[in-house]
């Protein structure tokens, strides 16, 4: 991807341990490297395509001058997520945040940290089959629409569908959601539970009855299996109340394990 690169922004701030580094401030050093693409504003001359690097460089002023932090690694962390939700541009960033005169008392030539933060695209299976199904999918995309370190991109119509894993109960409505994230796979999985609960859900039987389920399916195209977290998620490709309706947003998505995309393994499942 293209970078805007801005090097070695000086910033007089109070960031620190010490009590005397908020009072008295001292100098730190950012550098910014912003992945966007270039090619239309390169082609075009027509700054509106791209970021202006003078309004990143006074944002990130602002920024460090009016927050007041003990740690440059929560500066630099909160830092990425105001510049990313900030400009829809920037699809990734890395910040250097420098403090080469922090008062520990020896002679070291400089201090910092360095991360990069970027969007990530999840897919998102909504399930319900109790109560008013419609409502409780609606008011989930309605919550994570509004969050805000998701950006809802696609929504796949609902549709009705048999229960599948052998318990007898209500039919479902199902449906499929892409997002753009700033959280982590396991933070991801923390908000949609936490919806889950908003819901009322109540976890008596495996595989039964529920007011709202969240299933992450993809995460980019990370391979995950952690205790508590498996993407993607693993009995996807047996469901086709998840294929049908992400193949109405994403039919050639690849499954990054399986290397076939969502439109292959619907037709495969359907014999
Ligand atoms: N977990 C692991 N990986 C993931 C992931 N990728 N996304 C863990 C979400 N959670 C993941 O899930 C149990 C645990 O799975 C979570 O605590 C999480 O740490 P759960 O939702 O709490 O429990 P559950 O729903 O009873 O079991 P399970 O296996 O998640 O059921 P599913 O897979 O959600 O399936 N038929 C139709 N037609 N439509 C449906 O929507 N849904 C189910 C439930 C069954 N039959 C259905 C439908
Ligand atoms: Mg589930």
């Amino acid at each position: 991807m293209d970078k805007i690169i801005i090097k070695d922004l000086v910033v007089f701030a109070k960031h620190g341990v010490f009590p005397e580094e908020n009072k008295l401030g001292q100098k730190f050093l950012v550098n910014l490297t912003l992945e966007c693409d270039l090619r239309q504003a390169g082609l075009s001359d027509e700054l509106e395509y791209s970021v202006s690097y003078a309004d990143i460089a006074k944002e990130t002023t602002a920024f460090l001058t009016e927050n007041t932090f003990k740690l440059i690694e929560t500066c630099a962390e909160k830092l990425a997520r105001h510049l990313l939700i900030m400009y829809p541009a920037i699809k990734a960033l890395e910040i250097d945040l420098q403090k080469p005169w922090a008062p520990i008392g020896l002679d070291v030539g400089n201090v910092m940290v360095s991360l990069k933060r970027s969007w990530h695209q999840a897919y998102i299976a909504l399930g319900s089959n109790m109560g008013a199904k419609e409502k409780y999918l609606n008011d989930a995309v309605q919550i994570l629409s509004n969050h805000p370190d998701c950006r809802v991109l696609k929504i796949s119509p609902f549709i009705t569908t048999t229960p599948y894993g052998g318990v007898e109960q209500d039919d479902f409505l199902n449906g499929v959601l892409l997002m753009e994230t700033l959280l982590t796979p396991l933070e991801l999985l923390d908000l949609l539970q936490t919806l889950e609960r908003e819901a009322k859900r109540e976890r008596k039987v495996h595989w039964g009855p529920r007011t709202l389920d969240l299933d992450i399916l993809f995460y980019d195209d990370l391979v995950l299996s952690e205790e508590r977290l498996v993407i993607p998620h693993p009995d996807l490709a047996n469901r086709s109340f998840v294929l049908e309706p992400m193949s109405a947003i994403a039919p050639y998505f690849v499954h990054p394990r399986l290397k076939l995309t969502i439109q292959e393994l619907l037709k495969q499942l359907q014999g």
